[in-house]
This record gives C-alpha cells, sequence and structure tokens, in this order.
C-alpha cells in the first residue's frame, strides 16, 4: 500500500467539516454511513478544503452522498455519474473530483459508462457502494448478486454469473484498483486517500452492506480479510489474483502508472459568456 498518511494526527481540517446539514435518510446500519464518514476523514487527511472537491453521483441509496457533504454535488441520473464527472474534471482538472454510487448504478445501466472511464483514464476516484442489490428500489438482484440468491423477486437465484467489477476495471485500464469493507474505517479511510492521490481513474469497490434487503451481509464482519498479497503494479499478476479471490481480500489490488489523461483545454479559463458563444456557431 501507498504511505500511509496518519488520520488520528490533528489536521487543520475535521471530517465534520465536510458535512452539509442534510441528514442522511438511510436505514439504520446501512453501510453507506461509514462510507460518507471515510470519504470525510480522507478529505480531512489530504487536507482538501471543500470548494477544492466535487463529489458526483447517480441515482441510489448510495448515490445520495453528494447532498450530505458541503463539497460541490452533483446528484445526477442513473447510470450516468462517470460521464458527468469525466466531462467536470477534464472541464475543471484543478477540482479533486469523487465519484460515488451503486453496484447496480455502476455496473447495470451504467456499465458501459464504467469501462470507458476505466480505458480513458481521467484522473477521478469512483468509490461504488456495492451491496450486490438494488436497495432503493426494493432488492431487485444486481449485477454483482451471486447467482443462489434466492428472494421474492428472483425465487430460487437468477441463475446468473456474478459481474467482477475488479477485473474488468484492470482490463478496462484503471490505474488503480482496490477492495474496502465499509466496517473497516481505518483501511477504508487509507485505500481512499490513496485513490485521490493517486493520478487515473482509481476504482475502489467498497463492500457495504444493504441491512434491509440483504441483512446476511451483516456477515461479512467476519468474512473479510486484509488480501495476503502486496500490491502489485503487474496487472497480469493482479489479474490472476482478483479473478481466483473469493471476494473478501481487501486492500490495494493493483497501482499502475499509466499517465493520466490530460486535456488540451484549459477550460476553467474560459468564462461563462466566452463557452456560450462556441455554442451559438
Ligand atoms: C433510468 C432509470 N432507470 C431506473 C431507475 C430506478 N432506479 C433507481 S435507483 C436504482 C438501483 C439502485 O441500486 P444501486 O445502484 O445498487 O444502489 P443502492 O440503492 O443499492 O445503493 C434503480 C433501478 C431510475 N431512477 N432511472
Ligand atoms: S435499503 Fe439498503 S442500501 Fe438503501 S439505505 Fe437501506 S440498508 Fe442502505
Amino acid at each position: 500500500m501507498n504511505q500511509m498518511v496518519d488520520i488520528s494526527a490533528t489536521t487543520p481540517r475535521n471530517p465534520a467539516d465536510y458535512r452539509s446539514k442534510v441528514q442522511p435518510i438511510w436505514c439504520p446500519g446501512c453501510g453507506d454511513y461509514s462510507v460518507l464518514m471515510e470519504i470525510t476523514k480522507a478529505m480531512a487527511a489530504l487536507e482538501l478544503s471543500p470548494e477544492q472537491v466535487a463529489i458526483v453521483s447517480g441515482i441510489g441509496c448510495s448515490s445520495r452522498i453528494p447532498a450530505y457533504s458541503n463539497c460541490y454535488g452533483f446528484h445526477g441520473i442513473h447510470g450516468r455519474a462517470l460521464p458527468l464527472a469525466t466531462g467536470l474534471k477534464v472541464a475543471r482538472p484543478e477540482l479533486t473530483v469523487i465519484c460515488t454510487g451503486g453496484d447496480g448504478d455502476g455496473f447495470s445501466i451504467g456499465g458501459n459508462h464504467f469501462l470507458h472511464a476505466c480505458r480513458r483514464n481521467v484522473d477521478i476516484t469512483y468509490i461504488v457502494m456495492d451491496n450486490q442489490v438494488y436497495g432503493m428500489t426494493k432488492g431487485q438482484a444486481s449485477p454483482t448478486t451471486e447467482p443462489n440468491w434466492d428472494s421474492v423477486l428472483t425465487p430460487g437465484g437468477t441463475g446468473i454469473r456474478p459481474f467482477q467489477p475488479l477485473v474488468i476495471a484492470l482490463a478496462s485500464g484503471a490505474n488503480f484498483v482496490a477492495r474496502a469493507f465499509a466496517g473497516d474505517p481505518e483501511g477504508t479511510t487509507q485505500i481512499i486517500i490513496a485513490g485521490i492521490k493517486h493520478p487515473g481513474f482509481s476504482f475502489i469497490q467498497v463492500l457495504s452492506p444493504c441491512v434491509t434487503f440483504r441483512p446476511e451481509q451483516r456477515e461479512w464482519r467476519n468474512q473479510v480479510r486484509p488480501a495476503p498479497v502486496p500490491t502489485t503494479a503487474d496487472p497480469s499478476v493482479a489479474a490472476k489474483r482478483i479473478m481466483t479471490d473469493d471476494g473478501f481480500n481487501l486492500g490495494i489490488l493493483y497501482q499502475g502508472d499509466r499517465p493520466a489523461y490530460k486535456s488540451g483545454l484549459i477550460a476553467s479559463s474560459m468564462q461563462a459568456d466566452e463557452l456560450s458563444q462556441e455554442f451559438l456557431v
């Protein structure tokens, strides 16, 4: 893992400095509360000021995060968080852009955007709160749902092979691929810090239990473990490891050195009226 940042040390900023006055309406015990805290802790440890950060999301329980932060925020449309975040980062490269959402948002309707965001390697950090279900719409199977998950909506299970987000991110060109667990505040905060600091597209899958529609995910606490191998920069080694793991190894599993996409535009210096003139011609 990257050099660790001492998140217990007093910094000029406090995680609470990044919270808005909007109170989360997640179910008690939802993993997303922890992820919100871990994101704010990472921003405090990096001493970013709220106006230096934009948090962009799609739609879903997990996609509510921008509303709970006082950074710039964009609560977009379902599955379209990554194109929004990509456009924003290209237009305003000085901003730290964090994209957040769920497995349905990011891998189902947004799956195509996921591939191309990895491929483009724009310097954004994508945090997916993976609960292997559509929480907001009341418990449909998602791309990461295991095939034998028996539920009212999928009696007997889906029988469909789950989407493998980490290996797909790696194969598509993501520069940083990690897995975290919402109930591991220190580890998740460190991974988010490392993802923000690493240039290019950083993908972080955070296992974040949906206690309402997947109460059995409370057991994840006993299943997760730090990955028994160090971070690798070799994509073939990373691919082999990720393909063969059981989905519970935590840590930065791949950290590459592809240069981040650099736009030729310096759009941030362009005034809004100049920009609108361009659309008129
Ligand atoms: C275009 C479109 N299709 C479908 C929906 C309905 N919808 C809203 S959230 C959601 C899935 C949310 O699941 P996920 O992204 O996994 O997030 P979670 O709620 O589990 O955090 C769906 C299908 C929508 N809002 N817009
Ligand atoms: S339905 Fe699930 S994902 Fe949504 S707030 Fe409740 S516990 Fe969290």
